[in-house]
């Protein structure tokens, strides 16, 4: 089946045919063949949502949304590339730049008139708008790293020592046996990584050899990995044995230990068997033998994300986290110079609005189009 969308109102805005063909690599492949010997090329990564760009259907922020939305890899992902594609962060930067644009034609119209004394932009207008701007980039500069981890799924370590319960544990996030289980302590030796989906977060489930001394070289380079792993976990899980009454007040100081060390990840200590002992505890506990019980363990998890960025705006990468970051930097430099006459003033405005028309590429430069379109892939 053969589309014809006539310019503009196709996704690049210009006369574009599409073909629709059944879903076989095969019959792919020939029709591509036989339009590339009528004389057609294949495109380049992006060129279809470059075009677009160009000519206006899309700025810089939904392309980059677009990017996102098409790698996301979890509900929430797709959820947060969703909102930007359409929504608040480029009405509020539209607003933002429409703002400061007509204060600084106001201003400008002041220094032609300044042995006049007249004023044409209002001093509470522009205060109102440089304190909205700096609120703006604060709550999603604040929010940049969560939501980043979000996005890229969360890790999380199950750590402890041997025969704690971690591979146990991990078959029970997962929901079926993906790890060794055995009495015999050291059983796990290489770290296991899986993925799990719980309320539409895509989790990095890792499951690591028991932390101990040992003189088996082959465990030992295991310890080695479950030790290098911690810096680069968002969360560790500190499955602590407590059949093994005697040393649950040691292994919680080792806790401590480890969040001394690791303050970047979320480090949760948590009580294992505890169909053996039941005891009343301060601690999140869970036994294999109830199902139920890791429930709680995965709802903590998913909370610190989800009440923490709810309908939050999420910057989607680096290039927007710096300009907003350059443009709180202005911002604390204009509010140091407090009183300044009007051509000074000018010339701050103005600084603002380059990180503002770069993020929405009102104004752009090749290099990072470049970057940008060529990870998308081709065909898009
Ligand atoms: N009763 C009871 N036994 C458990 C529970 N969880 C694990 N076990 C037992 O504890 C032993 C060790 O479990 P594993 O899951 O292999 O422990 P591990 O921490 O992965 O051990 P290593 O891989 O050796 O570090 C096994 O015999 C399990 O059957 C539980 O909730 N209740
Ligand atoms: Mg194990």
């Amino acid at each position: 089946m053969a589309v014809r969308f006539e310019c503009p109102a196709s996704f690049t805005g210009e006369d574009v045919v599409e073909l629709h063909l059944h879903g076989n690599q095969l019959i792919i492949d020939q029709v591509l063949r036989l339009s590339v010997a009528c004389g057609a090329r294949l495109a380049t990564a992006g060129e279809f949502s470059r075009r677009a760009f160009m000519n206006g259907k899309l700025d810089l922020v939904q392309v980059e949304a677009l990017g996102d939305l098409i790698a996301a890899e979890s509900e929430q992902a797709l959820y947060i590339s969703q909102r930007q594609f359409h929504g608040e962060f480029r009405r509020k930067l539209n607003a933002f730049r429409g703002n400061l644009v007509s204060l600084l034609a106001a201003l400008e119209l002041e220094l032609d008139f300044v042995e006049d004394g007249y004023h044409f932009a209002s001093d509470n207008e522009l205060q109102s708008l440089l304190r909205d701007l700096g609120d703006f980039c604060d709550g999603l500069l604040t929010s940049y790293h969560l939501g980043n981890r979000l996005r890229k799924g969360p890790r999380v370590l199950l750590l402890g020592r041997p025969n704690a319960g971690k591979s146990s544990l991990f078959n029970a996030l997962l929901g079926y046996s993906r790890s060794l289980v055995s009495a015999q302590a050291g059983t796990t030796r290489d770290y296991i990584e899986e993925l799990i989906h719980y309320r539409g977060i895509a989790f990095h489930l890792i499951d690591t050899a028991g932390l101990r001394e040992t003189l088996d070289a082959i465990e030992a380079e295991g310890v080695g990995y479950a030790k290098d792993l911690i810096a680069l976990s968002d969360h560790v899980l500190y499955l602590i044995d407590s059949s093994d009454a005697l040393s649950i007040e040691r292994e919680l100081i080792a806790v401590d230990a480890l969040r001394r060390a690791h303050p970047q990840s979320q480090i949760v200590p948590i009580l294992t068997k505890a169909d053996v002992v039941d005891g009343v505890s301060d601690y999140l506990n869970c036994s294999i033998l109830r199902p139920d019980s890791v429930t709680p363990i995965l709802d903590l998890l998913a909370d610190s994300y989800t009440s923490a960025l709810s309908d939050a705006t999420v910057l989607l990468n680096e290039r927007q986290f710096f300009l907003l970051a350059d443009i709180q930097r202005q911002l604390a430099a204009i509010r140091a110079d407090a009183i300044v006459g009007t051509e000074f003033l000018s010339a701050d405005l103005r600084g603002l609005l380059e990180p503002l028309s770069l993020l929405s590429g009102a104004v752009t430069n090749d290099d990072i189009l470049t970057t940008l379109f060529s990870s998308f892939c081709i065909g898009k």
